[in-house]
C-alpha cells in the first residue's frame, strides 16, 4: 500500500500485518484524522504554545486543514514528499498535520543540516519542495532553498515561515483557498512521513514511518511515561527528530490530549524563564543538556521547578551520577531510554526500582518488540552477556528509503534490524548499552557518521588517507577526531582550515571535528582496515573540544 516510487517502502510481511492489526497494535486511522478525534474530544483545551502563539485543539485543527488545502491547491499531489525544516515553531505542528491531511509526505530535515546533506535529502526523495523558516540561529534557510531548487529537478515549491523574499509565504499557503472539497485521506498502512537515521554509511538514510506504526509508537510511549491530558510536554530537541517527536513527544501529549510547548534554544537561559510561564511538567533531554541544566539549576525558581514531573533522558549514555542530579538538582523523575528513529525504543518504567532507573536504558515498550542480542556469528549470546541488539517488532522499519544494498546488510532475511548497538539485557528484560559495532561516533546525542566524514575529507586536495574516530570527552560523551594523512610535501592544515573546508562543502557543523591530527601513515589492523582502537587509544588523552 504506497504511491510512493518502487523500493521506497518495504513492507511487513501479510503474517505480521495480521498479528499487528488483530492483537491492537494497529489502528485504522491516519495520523491526520486522529488530530480530528483528539480534537473533537477536546476543542477548547490549548494545543500548542509557541513563540507568540497559542493554539487550542480546534484551532490546530482548523489551521491544519488550510495548510492542507494549501498545499493541494499549490499542486502537491497525495505520495509527494515536501522536506520540512523548521525550528521548533507553532508551523512545524500545522504544517506537519497539514502535510499529513492532504496525503504528502514530510521529509523531517533538522534545522542543523545544510546544503550537503539538504540536497542529498532532496534528491533521494525527489521532493517537489520544502518549508524552511527564513533564518534560524544566523543561517539563511530562504538562500539555502534556493540552492536546492535550482540544482534538484522537480523541486519547485519554497514555502517559507516568516519573511518570505521571494518565496511563497506560509500565511499565503493558509489563506489560499476556502474550498471545502473533501481531501484525500491516506490509509493507515502508508507512508506517513520519512525521518532521516543517523547512518553509518556514507550519506543519511531515510527511515519511512507508516500512519499506524508511527500513531502506535507514540500512543504506547505516552502509556508508559503515564502522559495524560494533565501534561504539556516542553520541546527542547528539535522537533523533527523521532525523540521529541514521537517517544512520545509531540504526537503522543496531542495523543492524550496534553499541551505541547515549544523552544528554539534549549539552554537555561531560553527555557527557565518560559518555564516560569508556562506550567510544563515534562520535557526531553540528551545528556549534555541534563549536566546543563542541572548546573544551572541553582537559579531556578521554586515555581518553575515545582511544575516539573519527569523528564525523559535518552539518545546518548548517560552517566549514573548524572541520572542521581535530575532528582537531587532539577527536583523530578527520571525516565531513561535508548530509541532510534529506524523504530525500538526502551524506557525504564515509573516504578522500576532506582537502581535500574539510573544505570539501565530500560526495557522495549512494546510487548510485540522481539529482542535478540546476538555474536559476531549470529546466534544468541549467553543470557546476560553482550552482544550486538537485533530487533524487529510493530513499528520497527522492515526497509530504508531507496536502498537496497544497504537494506541487505542492515536486516536479516527474517526482518530483525541490525542496530550496531552493543548491550547486555538483564532478567529483568532492562537493557544496558555497552558500546557499539557501528562506525558512529555518538557526540552528544548526534550521530555522526564516520565514513560520511571520511568521504568529505578525502575530497580534499592535501588528503590522501583518513581515519575518522570518536574520543571520549566528560561532556558530550565523545567528540570527533579526524587523522589525516597528507600527500608529500602538503602544508600540515589547521584545524580550523578543515572545519572550514567541509564547512564551505555544506556539511552539518555537529559534524565538523572537534580536532584534527596529521600521522605519515595510518595503523593497520591483522586484516590491513585502518585500526580505529590504536587511533583512539594514542588521542584520547589530551582530547579538546570545539
Ligand atoms: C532516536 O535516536 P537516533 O535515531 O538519532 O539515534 C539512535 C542511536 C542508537 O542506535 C544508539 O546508537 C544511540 O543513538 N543511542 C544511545 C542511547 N539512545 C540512543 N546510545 C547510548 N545510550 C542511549 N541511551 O531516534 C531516539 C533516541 C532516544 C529516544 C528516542 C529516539
Amino acid at each position: 500500500m504506497s504511491r510512493l516510487p518502487a523500493g521506497a517502502f518495504t513492507p511487513w510481511p501479510d503474517e505480521a500485518v495480521r498479528r499487528y492489526v488483530a492483537e491492537g497494535y494497529w489502528g485504522e486511522r491516519s495520523l491526520g484524522e486522529l488530530l480530528r478525534e483528539w480534537a473533537a474530544r477536546s476543542p477548547g483545551a490549548t494545543a500548542v504554545v509557541a513563540d507568540d502563539r497559542r493554539l487550542s485543539y480546534a484551532e490546530l485543527d482548523r489551521e491544519a486543514d488550510a495548510v492542507a488545502r494549501g498545499f493541494a491547491a499549490g499542486g502537491v499531489a497525495p505520495g509527494d514528499r515536501v522536506l520540512v525544516q523548521l525550528p521548533n515553531c507553532a508551523e512545524f505542528v500545522t504544517v506537519l498535520f497539514g502535510l499529513l491531511r492532504c496525503a504528502a509526505v514530510p521529509v523531517l530535515v533538522l534545522p542543523a543540516h545544510r546544503r550537503s546533506e539538504v540536497e542529498h535529502l532532496a534528491r533521494l526523495s525527489e521532493a517537489v519542495g520544502c518549508v524552511v523558516p527564513d533564518r534560524f540561529q544566523g543561517f539563511d534557510h530562504r538562500a539555502l532553498a534556493e540552492q536546492v531548487r535550482a540544482a534538484v529537478p522537480g523541486f519547485d515549491l519554497v514555502v517559507v515561515v516568516g519573511d518570505p523574499g521571494g518565496a511563497t509565504p506560509y500565511t499565503d499557503l493558509v489563506g489560499a483557498t476556502a474550498a471545502t472539497d473533501p481531501l484525500p485521506v491516506p490509509d493507515a498502512a502508508e507512508v506517513a512521513l520519512l525521518l532521516v537515521s543517523g547512518g553509518t554509511t556514507g550519506a543519511p538514510k531515510l527511515i519511512p514511518r507508516t500512519h499506524r506504526d508511527y500513531a502506535y509508537n507514540a500512543l504506547a510511549a505516552a502509556r508508559v511515561c503515564g502522559f495524560t491530558a494533565a501534561d504539556a510536554f516542553l520541546v527542547c530537541l528539535p522537533a523533527g527528530h523521532n525523540f521529541p517527536l514521537c517517544c512520545p513527544g509531540i504526537l503522543g501529549t496531542l495523543a492524550v490530549g496534553g499541551t505541547v510547548v515549544l523552544t528554539r534554544t534549549p539552554t537555561p537561559d531560553a527555557v527557565f524563564p518560559l518555564l516560569e510561564r508556562e506550567p510544563v511538567t515534562v520535557t526531553a533531554l540528551v545528556p549534555p543538556l541534563v549536566r546543563l541544566w542541572a548546573d544551572a539549576a541553582g537559579d531556578w525558581s521554586g515555581r518553575a521547578r515545582s511544575a516539573l514531573r519527569l523528564l525523559l533522558v535518552g539518545g546518548a549514555r548517560l552517566d549514573p551520577s548524572l541520572a542521581d542530579r535530575v532528582g537531587a538538582d532539577l527536583g523530578c523523575a527520571l525516565i531513561q531510554g535508548i530509541g532510534m528513529a529506524e523504530g525500538l525504543l526502551a524506557y525504564t518504567r515509573p516504578d522500576d526500582p532506582p537502581e535500574l532507573v539510573r544505570a539501565t536504558q530500560g526495557r522495549p515498550i512494546s510487548p510485540a518488540d522481539e529482542v535478540r542480542v546476538v555474536g559476531p556469528d549470529g546466534t544468541d549470546v549467553a543470557p546476560g552477556a553482550t552482544g550486538e541488539l537485533w530487533t524487529r517488532g510493530p513499528y520497527t522499519l522492515r526497509g530504508y528509503y531507496r536502498a537496497p544494498e544497504h537494506n541487505a546488510r542492515a536486516f536479516t532475511p527474517d526482518g530483525f534490524y541490525r542496530t550496531g548497538d552493543l548491550v547486555r539485557v538483564l532478567p529483568s528484560g532492562h537493557l544496558v548499552v555497552e558500546g557499539r559495532i557501528k562506525d558512529v561516533i555518538n557526540r552528544g546525542g548526534e550521530n555522526v557518521s564516520a565514513a560520511e566524514l571520511e568521504e568529505h575529507l578525502l575530497d580534499h586536495p592535501d588528503v590522501v588517507d583518513v581515519a575518522v574516530v570518536g574520543l571520549p570527552d566528560d561532556v558530550l560523551g565523545e567528540v570527533v577526531c579526524a587523522v589525516l594523512v597528507l600527500a608529500e610535501g602538503a602544508p600540515e592544515p589547521r584545524s580550523k582550515d578543515v572545519t572550514r573546508f567541509l564547512g564551505r562543502r555544506g556539511l552539518a557543523r555537529f559534524k565538523l571535528p572537534d580536532r584534527v591530527v596529521c600521522q605519515r601513515a595510518l595503523p593497520l589492523t591483522a586484516v590491513g582496515k585502518p585500526d580505529k582502537r590504536a587511533l583512539v587509544d594514542r588521542y584520547a588523552r589530551a582530547a579538546v573540544r570545539r
